[in-house]
C-alpha cells in the first residue's frame, strides 16, 4: 500500500528492480517510466481483482460498450490523479533524482479514434467506472496497430504521417491470450437435421484469433471504481496452418495468410463521417462484434454455468451502427451453438441490445452490398435475412396495405443491407445524442420506426469527463474552484452551481482572471515553441478545434477573419484577438484539406502585416489530439461552435470549452442549444438559421447563394479574394469558391455569414469589459455540470441498461 512518499519510494525501487534489467543509475527515462507504469498497473490490478469479486457477489449487471473507436488520451498522470497520488509520486521521484514531468513525456497517446464518437466512448468509460454502483461498464474495441495518422503541416498543407504508437510497446495494456476468441470468415453454410431440428454448419471458413489486451480505468479516489477497456488484435491461427505450409515449403502462402489476418487490426479507418464501403472495414466490424459477444457468453457461462437470466444481467450497447453485426452474431451463438429456438434467441437479443445514433449525414449511414456481405459472413447474412423476413411479416400484418412503411424500414433493399434499420429492429432502445438530434431522428430518418415503436426512442444528451477536461487539464481553475466550494464537484459536477455565490467576490473574480491568463500563457508558450508564432496572452483567444468538415464550417470562420482583415486595413479597431484553429481532415477529403491551406494562407497574410498585427493573429495548430486539447480548452475565451443547424448531432468540444469558462459563439445546432438554455442569452452568442430553416431551404430552389453574394458587398469581396491573388499563393482556391457559388453552398456559409459576423463583434466588444466577460465566464462554468459524462452515464443506466421487465 502506498500512503506516503516513503512507501512510494520503496515500492517504486522494488518494482524497478523486478521489471527493469538496468540499475536505476544507468537507466534511461523510458525505463523509469516503464517501471512507474508497471507499479501503477500492479496496484490497479489488485483493485480490479477486488472489484470483480464484488461485481459477482452483488450480481451486478455487466454492460458491454462496443465501439470501433476509443480516444482515451494519456493515462499516467490521469490515473495518479484519480488515485490521489500525483504529489506523492512527484516528490518521491524527485528524492530519487527523477523528474516526473520528463517521465510523462515518455507516454504515447493511443490514437484509436477519429474524433467525437471515439472521445465520447472514452469519457463514458471514465464515467462508467465512476458510476459503477449502477452496473459494471466495459469498453470493447480494436487495438489498431496504426491508429489515426499524425498531421504535419508542410507549406500550409496537411501531410499525413503514420503514428507508430506501439513501437515501444504500450505499457498500459495487458495481453490476455487465455481469453481469446476464434472469429470465422467466409466459407459456406450447410444445413442438416438433428432429430427434427434443422441445424446450420459453417464450413471451410477462415479462422482468425481475436486476442484481448486490457486497459484498466479508474473512477475518482475510490479503488472500487474500476473497469477495463478490452482491445482486440487479430492474429493467425498458427499451429496447423503455418506448420503445414512450412513443411510443404509453402512459405509465401503462409506469409500471405498471416498478412491478410493481421490486416484486420492494422489500421483505423481515418474517415469520420464517410462510409468506406470496403470489405476490410466490414471484417473489422464483425471481428469486434464476434469477439465481444463470444467473450460475454464464455464469461457468463464460466460464472453462472448456463445462459439462464442472461438478458437480465448483460447489456450490449452499440456506439453507432459499426458493431451492429453483433445483433445477428448473438442470434447465431444462441441458435447454432446453444441450441435455442429462434423465438427464444430473439427475445434475449432484442432485450440486451441498445443503439446510439451519432449522425444523420447520409454519407455516414452504413449500408453494405449484399454480395460482399454474404461472401464474407454467410451465416450472419442468413440470420439478417430471417430477421428482415419476420419483421416485414409482422409489420405487414399489423399495418395491412402500408407498403410505404415496409419500404421505409426494411433491412435489405436494393441489394443493400441497411445497418441502421438492423440496429433499430434488433435493439430495445434507440437514442440520439442531443435534444434536437433525437427530435430529428424521430421526425426524420427514423420517422417510420417511431410510428411503430415510439417507446423505443430516447434522448441522452452527450457529456464529457469534467475530471479529465477540467480537474486534470486545468489545474489553476480546479484549485480555485476547490478552494471556493470544496472538492465535491469532482465527484458531482452539478456542485459547480455553487460558484455563482462568488460572482460579486472581487478576490475570487481576480483569481478567475489569473487562472485563465495562466492557461493562455501555457498555450502561447506551446505555440511559440512548436510553431514559432508569438501570440499575446492578453488578446481574446478565439478557438475553433475539431475535425475539418464542410458542415463544421471552418470556412465560415476563415471568411470572417478575411473580412475583419479588410475592415482593420480600412481603419476599424477591435479588441485584439488571436484566432486559433486545429483539427485533422480525412486524407481523401480534398475540400477539407483546401480549407486547412486557406486558413494557413490567411495566417501568413495576417501575421506578416504590421498594420493589422496589433489586432489579429491566426494560428493553425498542428496535430490536434486529446493531449493538445487538454492545453487548448482551458486557454479559450471564445468557443467556436458554428456547424450548419441540424448537422452536428451533438458536439462535445462545446462542453469541454464550457467547463473551462469559454463563452460559446454558437449556431442553433446540437448541444449548443442546450448550453444556451442553461446559461441564457446574456452568456452565449447564438446566431443563424434554425434546423427547420436549413431543412426548408435545402429543398431544391429555395436557396440561391448567388443572391447572398451579390447583395452583401463585404461577403462578395472576401469570396473574390479567394481567387484574385490576395492570398499570395499559387494554391488554387477555385474549388472552395465554386462550392460556395456554383454548387450553391450546401452548408449555408453565405446565408449565415452576416449573423455570424455580427454575433462575433458583439462578443469582441463584450471582451473590452473584462468584469462583464468574467461574469459570463463564471456563469458558464457554474452551469456546465449537467454536461458531465457522469450525468449521461446515469441516464443510460436509468433509461436504457437498467431493464425492469420480465426475467428472460
Ligand atoms: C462509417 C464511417 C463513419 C465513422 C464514424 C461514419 C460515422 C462516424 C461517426 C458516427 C461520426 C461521429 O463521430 N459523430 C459525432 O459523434 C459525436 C458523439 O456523439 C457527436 O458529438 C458529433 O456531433 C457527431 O458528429
Amino acid at each position: 500500500m502506498i500512503q506516503d512518499k516513503e512507501s512510494f519510494k520503496k515500492a517504486y525501487l522494488d518494482t524497478f528492480s523486478r521489471v527493469e534489467s538496468n540499475p536505476l543509475e544507468l537507466s534511461n527515462n523510458w525505463e523509469k517510466y516503464h517501471a512507474l507504469v508497471s507499479l501503477v498497473k500492479e496496484m490497479m490490478n489488485s483493485y480490479w481483482v477486488n472489484a470483480v469479486k464484488t461485481n459477482i457477489e452483488k450480481d451486478q449487471r455487466r454492460i458491454y460498450y462496443l465501439s470501433m473507436e476509443f480516444l482515451i488520451g494519456k493515462m499516467l498522470a490521469y490515473n495518479l490523479m484519480n488515485l490521489g497520488l500525483e504529489n506523492i509520486v512527484r516528490e518521491g521521484l524527485a528524492d530519487l533524482n527523477i523528474n516526473y514531468d520528463e517521465l510523462l513525456l515518455q507516454e504515447e497517446e493511443a490514437p484509436l479514434g477519429n474524433g467525437g464518437l471515439g472521445r465520447l466512448a472514452a469519457c463514458y468509460l471514465d464515467s462508467m467506472a465512476q458510476e459503477k454502483d449502477a452496473g459494471y461498464g466495459f469498453g470493447f474495441g480494436i487495438r489498431y496497430k496504426y491508429g489515426l495518422f499524425t498531421q504535419k503541416i508542410v507549406d500550409g498543407c496537411q501531410v499525413e504521417v503514420p503514428d507508430p504508437w506501439l513501437k515501444d510497446g504500450y505499457v498500459w495494456a495487458t495481453p490476455k491470450p487465455d481469453r481469446m476468441i476464434t472469429v470465422k470468415f467466409k466459407g459456406n453454410v450447410r444445413t442438416a437435421m438433428d432429430g427434427n431440428r434443422i441445424i446450420f454448419i459453417h464450413e471451410n471458413y477462415e479462422p482468425v484469433l481475436a486476442v484481448p489486451h486490457d486497459i484498466l480505468f479508474l473512477g475518482y479516489m475510490d479503488t472500487s471504481k474500476i473497469n477495463y477497456l478490452r482491445l482486440y488484435s487479430a492474429e493467425p491461427v498458427m499451429q496447423d496452418f503455418d506448420l503445414l505450409s512450412f513443411n510443404q515449403g509453402e512459405f509465401a502462402k503462409a506469409a500471405a495468410y498471416r498478412a491478410e489476418v493481421e490486416a484486420i487490426s492494422n489500421i483505423l479507418y481515418p474517415e469520420d463521417q464517410n462510409q468506406a464501403g470496403r470489405e476490410l472495414r466490414l471484417k473489422q466490424e464483425y471481428f469486434l462484434s464476434a469477439a465481444s459477444v463470444g467473450d460475454s457468453i464464455a464469461y457468463y457461462k464460466m460464472i453462472y454455468g448456463s445462459l439462464d437470466k442472461f438478458a437480465k444481467r448483460v447489456a450490449f450497447h452499440i456506439n453507432d451502427t459499426h458493431p451492429a453485426v453483433s445483433i445477428p452474431e448473438l442470434m447465431r451463438i444462441l441458435i447454432d451453438e446453444e441450441g435455442m429456438s429462434w423465438e427464444e434467441a430473439w427475445e434475449i437479443t432484442v432485450n440486451v441490445f441498445s443503439y446510439t445514433n451519432h449522425t444523420i449525414l447520409p454519407e455516414a449511414l452504413e449500408c453494405w452490398p449484399v454480395d460482399l456481405f454474404r461472401a464474407l459472413l454467410p451465416r450472419i447474412y442468413m440470420i439478417i435475412e430471417e430477421i428482415d423476413r419476420r419483421y416485414l411479416q409482422d409489420i405487414g400484418s399489423r399495418y395491412p396495405g402500408d407498403e410505404e412503411l415496409l419500404r421505409k424500414t426494411a433491412i435489405i433493399a436494393d441489394g443493400r443491407i441497411n445497418m441502421a434499420h438492423l440496429s433499430v429492429i434488433g435493439s430495445r432502445s434507440v437514442n440520439g445524442v442531443s435534444r434536437i438530434h433525437s427530435q430529428i431522428l424521430k421526425e426524420n430518418i427514423f420517422g417510420a420506426f417511431y410510428k411503430i415503436t415510439p417507446e423505443k426512442f430516447h434522448n441522452i444528451t452527450n457529456g464529457v469527463s469534467h475530471r479529465r477536461f477540467l480537474h486534470y487539464a486545468n489545474q489553476p481553475l480546479s484549485d480555485l474552484i476547490s478552494q471556493a466550494i470544496g472538492v465535491e464537484w469532482i465527484n458531482q459536477a452539478t456542485e459547480l452551481d455553487k460558484l455563482l455565490a462568488f460572482s460579486n467576490d472581487r478576490g475570487f473574480m481576480e483569481q478567475l482572471a489569473k487562472a485563465k491568463y495562466k492557461n493562455k500563457e501555457r498555450l502561447a508558450k506551446y505555440i511559440f515553441e512548436r510553431q514559432g508564432v508569438a501570440i499575446d496572452p492578453s488578446s481574446m483567444f478565439d478557438i475553433h478545434v475539431k475535425r475539418l468538415h464542410g458542415y463544421k464550417r471552418q470556412l465560415l470562420n476563415a471568411l470572417k477573419i478575411m473580412d475583419l482583415y479588410n475592415a482593420i486595413k480600412e481603419g476599424k479597431t477591435i479588441q485584439p484577438t488571436t484566432f486559433i484553429f486545429g483539427g485533422k481532415a480525412a486524407s481523401s477529403y480534398q475540400r477539407a484539406k483546401d480549407v486547412i491551406k486557406l486558413i494557413n494562407s490567411v495566417a501568413q497574410i495576417v501575421n506578416n502585416d504590421k498594420q493589422v498585427n496589433d489586432y489579429i493573429r491566426v494560428v493553425f495548430l498542428e496535430n490536434f489530439n486529446v493531449s493538445l486539447g487538454e492545453i487548448v480548452y482551458p486557454a479559450a475565451d471564445v468557443s467556436e461552435q458554428i456547424s450548419t443547424a441540424s448537422k452536428e448531432a451533438s458536439g462535445t468540444g462545446c462542453m469541454k470549452f464550457m467547463f473551462n469558462g469559454a463563452i460559446t459563439l454558437g449556431s442553433r445546432d446540437g448541444a449548443n442549444l442546450e448550453i444556451h438554455e442553461a446559461v441564457g442569452d446574456e452568456h452565449f452568442a447564438l446566431f443563424g438559421l434554425t434546423a427547420a430553416q436549413v431543412m426548408e431551404l435545402s429543398v431544391a430552389g429555395r436557396y440561391n447563394s448567388w443572391d447572398e453574394y451579390s447583395s452583401t458587398p463585404r461577403l462578395k469581396r472576401v469570396i473574390d479574394q479567394l481567387v484574385d491573388g490576395f492570398l499570395q499563393t499559387t494554391y488554387d482556391f477555385h474549388s472552395i469558391r465554386n462550392g460556395l457559388l456554383w454548387e450553391n453552398d450546401c452548408f449555408f456559409v453565405l446565408k449565415d455569414f452576416m449573423p455570424y459576423t455580427v454575433a462575433w463583434e458583439g462578443l469582441n466588444q463584450k471582451y473590452a469589459d473584462q468584469d462583464q466577460w468574467l461574469q459570463s465566464s463564471l456563469y458558464n462554468i457554474a452551469k456546465a455540470g449537467i454536461f458531465s459524462s457522469d450525468r449521461a452515464i446515469k441516464e443510460y443506466h436509468q433509461l436504457i441498461w437498467n431493464r425492469k421487465g420480465p426475467v428472460v
